[in-house]
């Protein structure tokens, strides 16, 4: 019988879970007892079945492994009977997401503060994803923030670490702890989804890219199946080494951060296809030859043209997007005749349509790209699919975005961030528009007027749940619009996010540059919210 440890504790400030999971710097976490109680809050709210199944992994960031033993004594104490954990305490996200499923566990801790810097000054971060493989739902984050607020003591097991690396199974206390290669039922799902004869075939035939690991998370999955499985010569992934400070940079594929795949792209060397994802795997950017694909417009292309890969033919049920995301997937299910949610940011919230098959792809303007195969989001996945319809239909990324605007018209589409500014001027911004909110219909604002305005409520038409204050919403009654809101994953100060969107039809200018096509809803973003004044700052510090 092994001794369970009780080991008495006090509350932290803080630790309520954001837009995906908690994150915090690793200082924060570092001190004792910190992640404890937020591990065994969830424990105490999810109340594992004795025997149940629990899935540990994360992004290799700075402080992962120690975090993964300390939560492995205490599954194992917490009635946990199998722990599963991906070798070396790796497992993108989206690669938890399917062992949760494939191996039928209760749940699972992802460590990973995604997009954001690692390293003994950086961030860190713990999420859980329940049974259907997806982050837990606002009902169990908001339980498990509560809990924190009074737990007095979490659980353990006397166990000396564990080697992490090593594949097979060792005893942790009365659990059984089992270490899994990372990659190989990833790389099974994938192959099964998508057509990796025509890709190998294209790349045999001389196509080209190259994968940006950024040095996190998908560099072992992106070498097994681009390089391994499909045949792209050694090199095609770049930063392929997951680092525990991603080599100090931002583990985030934008334009900003992935700069130098973003200037390849642009060159005269250019592959035909660019790509990256972040710290965890789940995030996506994909350039082409001399084309950028915004993450909305990413969506709605492969949302369009899905059906070409094998597992998707004819079972498009639907397409979700997040509210601030563009509207350009909107009228690609107009045009397939499928229906289209809204949903607010978040990727927890597309979880119910998914278990419902009311969707079979979902997509965010934070470059975020999935389907119904696993309850995350997948940047692997994205540029499989990518592959997959490029490899098909022959045509270059440019051609294809071409066509898709000739076709539907096109979303001009930013996203300006403010980053780490002071919460007072946020709250104030905020509030501040939501204050004018009532008067802005009917409101000029140069060549624009307003139709309606309002703070976003989303009802979940699964469950009937409802989560109020998703974001301001100005529309306009061009068709173009703006939305504020702030960012729920940052950890110092406050970040705001401006996202701005106009429509031209296929038959308008479909081909020029989106600062200058969006130059009247930036005038009119700085009247409606004196960014300037409350931020301090006279431009944004990020454009995506
Ligand atoms: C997380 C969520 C995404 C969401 C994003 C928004 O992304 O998983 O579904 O779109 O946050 O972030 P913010 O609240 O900062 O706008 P990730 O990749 O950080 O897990």
């Amino acid at each position: 019988m092994t001794q369970i440890v009780t080991v008495p504790t006090t509350p932290f400030e803080g630790q309520a879970p954001g837009t995906s999971g908690l994150r915090k710097k690793v200082k924060v976490f570092q001190q004792p007892g910190y992640a404890e109680n937020f591990i065994q809050s969830v424990f105490d709210v999810v109340q594992p079945e004795p025997g149940a199944v629990l899935v540990i992994g994360g992004d290799g960031r700075f402080h992962n492994r120690t975090v993964i033993q300390q939560a492995i004594r205490m599954a194992a104490a917490n009635g946990y009977g199998r722990v599963i954990v991906g070798q070396g305490g790796i497992l993108s996200t989206p690669a938890a997401s399917h062992v949760i499923r494939k191996y039928g566990a209760s749940g699972g801790l992802v460590l990973s503060a995604s997009h954001n810097p690692g390293g003994p000054d950086e961030d860190f971060g713990i999420k859980y994803n329940i049974a259907n493989g997806g982050p837990a739902p606002e009902s169990v984050t908001g339980a498990v923030h509560g809990r924190t607020g009074t737990i007095d003591r979490w659980l353990t097991v006397e166990a000396d670490d564990i080697d992490l690396d090593r594949i097979g199974e060792v005893p942790v206390g009365a659990a059984k702890v089992q270490i899994i290669d990372p990659v190989a039922d990833y790389a099974d799902l994938m192959e099964a989804l998508f057509d990796f004869a025509a890709i190998r075939k294209a790349v045999s035939s001389g196509f080209t890219m190259r994968f940006d690991a950024m040095s996190a998370v998908t560099g072992p999955y992106a070498k097994a199946i681009l390089e391994g499985r499909l045949g792209f010569p050694a090199g095609t992934v770049v930063n392929g080494e997951p680092l525990e400070d991603f080599g100090g940079h931002h583990p985030d594929p934008n334009l900003i951060h992935a700069k130098a795949l973003y200037d390849l792209m642009m060159s005269a060397e250019a592959p035909d296809l660019g790509a990256a994802s972040d710290g965890d795997g789940d995030r996506n950017l994909i350039i082409g030859r001399h084309r950028f694909i915004t993450p909305s417009d990413s969506l709605a292309m492969l949302a369009a043209n899905i059906e070409i890969a094998p597992a998707y033919r004819g079972r498009l049920s639907g397409i979700a997007r997040s509210m601030p995301t563009s509207a350009a997937a909107d009228r690609v299910a107009e045009g397939l005749g499928v229906p289209v949610f809204e949903t607010p940011t978040g990727w927890k919230f597309f979880g119910n349509l998914l278990d419902a098959g009311r969707v079979t792809i979902c997509g965010e303007e934070s470059a975020g790209t999935g389907s119904d195969h696993v309850r995350e989001k997948d940047g692997l996945w994205a540029v499989l699919l990518w592959l997959n319809i490029l490899a098909v239909r022959g045509i270059s990324v440019d051609e294809l975005a071409r066509e898709h605007w000739a076709r539907y018209g096109r979303n001009y589409y930013a996203r300006h961030d403010y980053e780490g500014i002071a919460s007072e001027g946020a709250k104030a911004l905020m509030d501040g528009i939501t204050a004018r909110l009532p008067m802005l219909p009917g409101s000029r604002f140069g060549a624009l007027t307003v139709g309606q305005a309002d703070s976003f409520s989303y009802t979940d038409p699964v469950d009937g749940s409802v989560s109020a204050n998703q974001g301001l919403r100005v529309l306009f009654e061009d068709g173009s619009r703006i939305v504020f809101r702030l960012s729920g994953t940052g950890t110092q100060g406050a970040t705001l996010r401006v996202y701005l969107e106009r429509y031209e039809p296929p038959l308008g200018d479909i081909d020029a540059d989106t600062g200058t096509m969006l130059q009247p809803q930036i005038e009119a973003a700085e009247a409606i919210a004196a960014i300037a004044q409350h931020t301090g700052r006279s431009a944004p510090d990020v454009i995506t």
